[in-house]
């Protein structure tokens, strides 16, 4: 499936697959460079599937063999003047916002560059599977600009400040391997494979509880922005939320009747 060239002229495509709706960057000629056009569709999708009950997973991924996104478009931004750069800004950041704050877990399936933008991109999502050919980077100081999806932020939250400095500062990129040790990616597959193994994630994940799920993935981007006893506070509200919810009787029933939870 990963490497298809679909020949699909719209920009972000949308397919739902066993309950996991898979979003791809379509742009693979311009190694799916974000324009606003990109943004605007992405955003589209996220909005349409969190009221998607149906769905259980997201999965975002990039067309053709070479590029999970390779970056903001260059030829849309060298234009720009400061205002508009600050708008172009805010825009993606809302949009990747919307990844980061949907209530499924986004899955990022990368098969090959994910540059600048296209970093951030992942950065947002819950989970990052890289394929063996994918390279990481936040090249933009080789531009003469900065990140500006969220990456300076989303970055050395993950990786701690003195990784994130040193690929920022550089514009370095790594390898699957590296972004596996420095814990910005959590799994490495063989080229090709980055899509399927974000489905059998995401099925892993579809058998859970949706609500347990949603909570779970609330208690931790939020707990991270908070101070470490808010994060307690948040976790036993959240915690205790979960027992009025029938999820949590049927879980618990499955389990001490000895057989497979229905959610
Ligand atoms: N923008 C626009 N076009 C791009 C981009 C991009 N980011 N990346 C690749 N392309 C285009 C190329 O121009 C080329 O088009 P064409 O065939 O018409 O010449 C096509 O995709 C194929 O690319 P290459 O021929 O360069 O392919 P290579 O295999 O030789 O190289 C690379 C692949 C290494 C990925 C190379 O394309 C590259 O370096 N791309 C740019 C990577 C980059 O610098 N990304 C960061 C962009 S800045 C950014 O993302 C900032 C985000 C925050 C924005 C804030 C808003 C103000």
């Amino acid at each position: 499936m990963e490497g298809y060239e679909t020949g699909d002229p719209r920009p972000v495509l949308f397919d739902i697959e066993d309950r996991v709706g898979i979003i791809t960057i379509n742009r693979p000629r311009q190694l799916n460079a974000l324009n606003r056009e990109v943004l605007e569709s992405l955003r589209a999708v996220l909005e349409e599937s969190r009221s998607n009950a149906s769905l259980r997973a997201l999965i975002i991924t990039g067309s053709g063999p070479k590029a999970f996104v390779a970056g903001a478009d260059i030829g849309e931004m060298v234009a720009m003047n400061g205002g508009e750069a600050f708008s172009f800004s805010e825009f993606g950041q809302n949009v990747f916002d919307a990844v980061e704050r949907h209530p499924k877990p986004v899955i990022a399936a990368v098969n090959g560059y994910a540059l600048g933008g296209g970093c951030e991109l992942a950065l947002a999502c819950d989970i990052r599977i890289a394929a063996e050919n994918a390279r990481f980077g936040q090249p933009e100081v080789g531009l003469g600009i900065i990140p500006g999806f969220g990456g300076t932020q989303r970055l050395s939250r993950l990786v701690g400040k003195a990784a994130a400095m040193d690929m920022i500062l550089s514009a370095r990129t790594v390898g699957a391997e590296e972004a596996l040790r420095m814990g910005l990616v959590s799994r490495v597959v063989p080229e090709g494979a980055a899509l399927k193994e974000a489905l059998a994630v995401a099925a892993e994940i579809g058998r859970k509880s949706p609500y347990a799920v949603s909570q779970a993935k609330r208690a931790v981007r939020e707990g991270l922005l908070a101070t470490f006893d808010d994060g307690l506070g948040l976790e036993r509200e959240l915690f205790a939320g979960c027992f009025s919810h029938p999820d949590r009787e049927e879980g618990m029933t499955a389990f001490l009747q000895k057989r497979k939870a229905e959610f």
